[in-house]
């Protein structure tokens, strides 16, 4: 038994409450040392032998180094002090808060040491409690400049033509909110029901992430009526609304940042912002905070209580006012926590089902324990599913290996509503990920219809837009029907029909089956009371034969290109390169 790689924090992702009564307890050992971990626990206040429980705990994933434990339990009166016990071969080891004990026999006092872990107290208010509706979300992500021209009237001065579109950091193609308006009939037969929006206010580039005014749709978008109009047309729809919040950065020709531009340190705004000396300047470079090294996005001090009221006015009037259902938060990993935390106060009280979205690309932790973020974007599992799938540079152990590790990383209900997108407006696309192969890219798109959490498609992939990064990934949507891929739109239409169909796919267990050293396949089970599915993906560019042992019954295949061939009730499944089947047990 390797004690050293045995690990447990209290009140974190290994020690939670899922809901107002269950409590989610987890500890890591070294991969393949234990044959049983139980977990022993009580009433803090009830500390006798005969009191404590002794739960067997189930290994919910492995990573290449470790494997974890889960015991979920349901203490009586919501409080539990807890050990843990270990059992490889002969040896068994108890662990709990101050270190590790031997024991060879079943003593017991042990227990009445000092040093138990505690979960103190499971106050409801506490739990971290996504909106329900993020499960059965399938969100389309719309870049507004470049998604339909709805209106020429109010296109910016000189556009470039939209068919053939070429964007580069400056150019304008016309897009707009009435564009959106007229096809939500398309989104629709698409099947998706939540729309991310980057930004709609008033800016001065493209991309719109440089804000001039926080309350005013940009009116080359439109303006904010038709904003209202838009959010009602997409309720009306059952598709909901989400909104970017840049709030870690104006744009430069913000008014408060104007202001001290001109004013300097006599300016009431100057401490808005984090500015360094005076004049201010961006020569040779600023002389101000900013987002990355941009001179035109100066950090706003979101500690100074003007700046914070201004903005929590902002988040709130987009919500209550205009109906949004969400907030998507630019940089959010640098804004302070204290600002997080009263910003969901203000937005969970004008519409207590808002979907909070932390742009965060990486372990995001210290932002989902129910008091600032719903959940973030989840491009840790992007970057594992592009290695896997599209660019063929990890195998199945380590695909499984990675996004078990995010599974680790968070509470349930985390993942349950992570954001799962493979590409975004920041990203190449998906397609040239792929480097154009629509294979790949459909195993991918497969993969994340049918994961844990909430996926996101970012618009035109699903016609076979292709591009490379930031600015190469916003061209004008593909409207041509003549160059529009029909079959990939129909492979789409249909995972998104079958996720929204099986209750499985959205919130039901899920478990790798099979994920192999070496391999290029993965099998996964998805299930919840009523359903059982599995998915079998074949990665590789030869035709394989997938042996199911252990599965038994009969099984439908559902959707994919494969054979399913069950002699005396031993199940093979032949694949074809880069082909994939989900079967669903009948
Ligand atoms: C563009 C180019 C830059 C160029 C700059 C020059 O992309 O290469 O240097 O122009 O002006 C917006 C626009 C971008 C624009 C940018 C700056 O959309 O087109 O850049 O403004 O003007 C990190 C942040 C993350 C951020 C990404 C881009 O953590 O928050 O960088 N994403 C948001 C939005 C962007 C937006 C901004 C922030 C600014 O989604 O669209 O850019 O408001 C690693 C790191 C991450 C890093 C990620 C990507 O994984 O760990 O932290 O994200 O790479 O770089
Ligand atoms: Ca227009």
């Amino acid at each position: 038994m390797l004690l050293e790689a045995i690990y447990h924090r209290p009140k974190s992702n290994y020690a939670y409450a899922y809901d107002d009564k269950t409590l989610h307890i987890r500890v890591r050992t070294k991969r393949d040392d234990m044959h049983q971990v139980y977990l022993l626990h009580c009433d803090k206040y009830n500390l006798h032998e005969t009191s404590f429980l002794r739960v067997e705990m189930q290994k919910f994933a492995s990573d290449s180094l470790f494997d974890y434990y889960q015991a979920v339990v349901q203490p009586e009166c919501r409080r539990c002090a807890y050990l843990f016990e270990f059992i490889s071969g002969e040896q068994r080891v108890i662990m709990n808060e101050i270190g590790f004990v031997e024991k060879e026999s079943d003593d017991s006092s042990v227990l009445f040491a000092t040093g138990l872990f505690e979960f103190p107290f499971l106050n409801a208010i506490d739990v971290h409690k996504p909106p329900q509706w993020v499960k059965d979300a399938i969100f389309y992500q719309i870049f507004p400049e470049r998604f339909g021209n709805g209106d020429t009237s109010n296109d910016p001065e000189h556009i470039d033509c939209w068919e053939n579109g070429a964007p580069n950091r400056d150019n304008f193609f016309g897009g707009d909110l009435q564009g959106v308006i007229d096809n939500l009939d398309y989104l629709v037969e698409l099947g998706i029901n939540a729309i991310y929006f980057t930004p709609i206010f008033e800016a001065k580039t493209n991309h719109k992430y440089d804000t001039v005014d926080y309350m005013k749709v940009d009116p080359h978008f439109g303006d904010n009526e038709l904003a209202r109009t838009l959010v009602a047309k997409c309720h009306e729809k059952g598709i909901k609304v989400m909104l970017d919040a840049v709030f870690n950065h104006s744009g430069y020709y913000f008014g408060p940042f104007q202001d001290v531009v001109n004013n300097g340190e006599a300016s009431k705004y100057k401490d808005w912002f984090h500015i360094r000396d005076y004049p201010v300047t961006c020569d040779p470079k600023p002389n101000y905070d900013t987002f990355a090294f941009t001179g035109q996005m100066p950090k706003l001090n979101t500690a100074h209580p003007e700046v914070k009221a201004y903005l929590l006015e902002v988040a709130r009037y987009w919500i209550e006012e205009i109906g949004a259902d969400g907030w998507r938060l630019d940089v959010a990993n640098e804004v302070d926590h204290h600002f997080w935390r009263e910003f969901r106060q203000v937005v969970k009280k004008a519409n207590p089902d808002a979907y909070i979205l932390g742009e965060i690309w990486h372990n995001s932790l210290a932002w989902l324990e129910g008091d600032q973020f719903d959940a973030v974007m989840n491009y840790p599992a992007t970057n594992s599913i592009l290695e896997f799938f599209c660019k063929d540079a990890i195998d199945a152990e380590q695909f499984m290996s990675r996004l078990d590790a995010i599974f680790l990383a968070y509470p349930l209900q985390v993942n349950e509503v992570a954001f799962n997108l493979l590409d975004s407006h920041d990203t190449a696309r998906l397609l040239t990920i792929c480097q154009g192969n629509k294979k790949r890219m459909k195993l991918a798109a497969a993969f994340q219809l049918t994961y844990r959490g909430t996926p996101c498609i970012y618009y035109g992939d699903e016609f076979g837009m292709d591009g490379e990064n930031d600015p190469d990934c916003r061209k004008p949507m593909l409207w041509n029907q003549e160059r529009q891929d029909g079959e990939l739109f129909q492979f789409y239409k249909n995972m998104i029909r079958i996720r929204k169909e099986n209750r499985a796919f959205r919130d039901g267990s899920f478990t790798f089956l099979q994920a192999g050293r070496g391999e290029k396949h993965v099998v996964y089970e998805r299930a919840d009371d009523n359903n059982r599915f599995i998915v079998v993906m074949n990665n590789c560019i030869d035709t394989i034969d997938v042996q199911l042992p252990g599965i038994e019954g009969n099984w439908e295949v559902i959707t994919g290109n494969g054979t399913v061939i069950n002699v005396n009730g031993n199940i093979t499944v032949q694949l074809n390169d880069l082909e994939f089947v989900i079967m669903k047990s009948v």
